[in-house]
């Protein structure tokens, strides 16, 4: 049996709650071979735990963090404070202000620490991976011809819908 491969991204997330938002995450980097370790950690609970994670976290091998939280979203920053990995940041959709509060208090830092962010919720879950992998694959041809077929798949499902759909105009 093949030796499992070791995770090159981290997932971090401030509660147990947001994991049906990051499991898209984890699903699309599946998607293109990548393994993530997924981790719950909070900059207000668990402050220690999660900035020894980020200073450790390119020791520990990983090439990318990515960091979603809720309501007033520091985790990303933090983890961006403390390491000098990409980090990518999704706001979670909170329990109030449809996810507005974590939109803006993921992307707002200031110069010198950036958190590149992605859309609120499920969009961002998804495309926080595909950045992950578009990050990689600046280094890694393998990953290059897997983005570039997956780009391929998606305009051609688009172009598919189109026809269906004046298919269905023309009767
Ligand atoms: C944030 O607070 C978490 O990322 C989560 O989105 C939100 C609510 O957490 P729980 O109270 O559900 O644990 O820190």
């Amino acid at each position: 049996m093949a030796a499992k491969k070791k995770p090159t991204v981290a997932i971090v997330m401030g509660s147990k709650t947001d994991w049906p938002t990051l499991e898209f995450t984890v699903k699309t980097l599946k998607e293109f071979g990548i393994e993530s370790t997924v981790k719950v950690m909070s900059a207000h609970r668990t402050p220690h735990e999660a900035v020894e994670f980020a200073e450790n976290a390119s020791k520990n091998g990983y090439k990318v963090i990515i960091g979603a939280a809720g309501g007033a979203a520091h985790l990303c920053g933090v983890l961006a404070g403390h390491t000098i990995l990409p980090v990518i940041g999704i706001p979670v959709k909170g329990w109030s202000l449809d996810g507005m509060d974590s939109l803006l208090s993921t992307v707002q830092m200031p110069k010198g620490v950036p958190v590149a962010t992605v859309a609120i919720g499920k969009a961002g879950a998804i495309n926080a991976a595909i950045l992950a992998v578009q990050m990689m694959a600046i280094a890694d041809p393998a990953l290059k011809r897997k983005l570039t077929a997956f780009k391929k798949n998606m305009a051609a499902e688009v172009l598919k819908a189109d026809a269906e759909l004046q298919a269905e105009i023309a009767g």
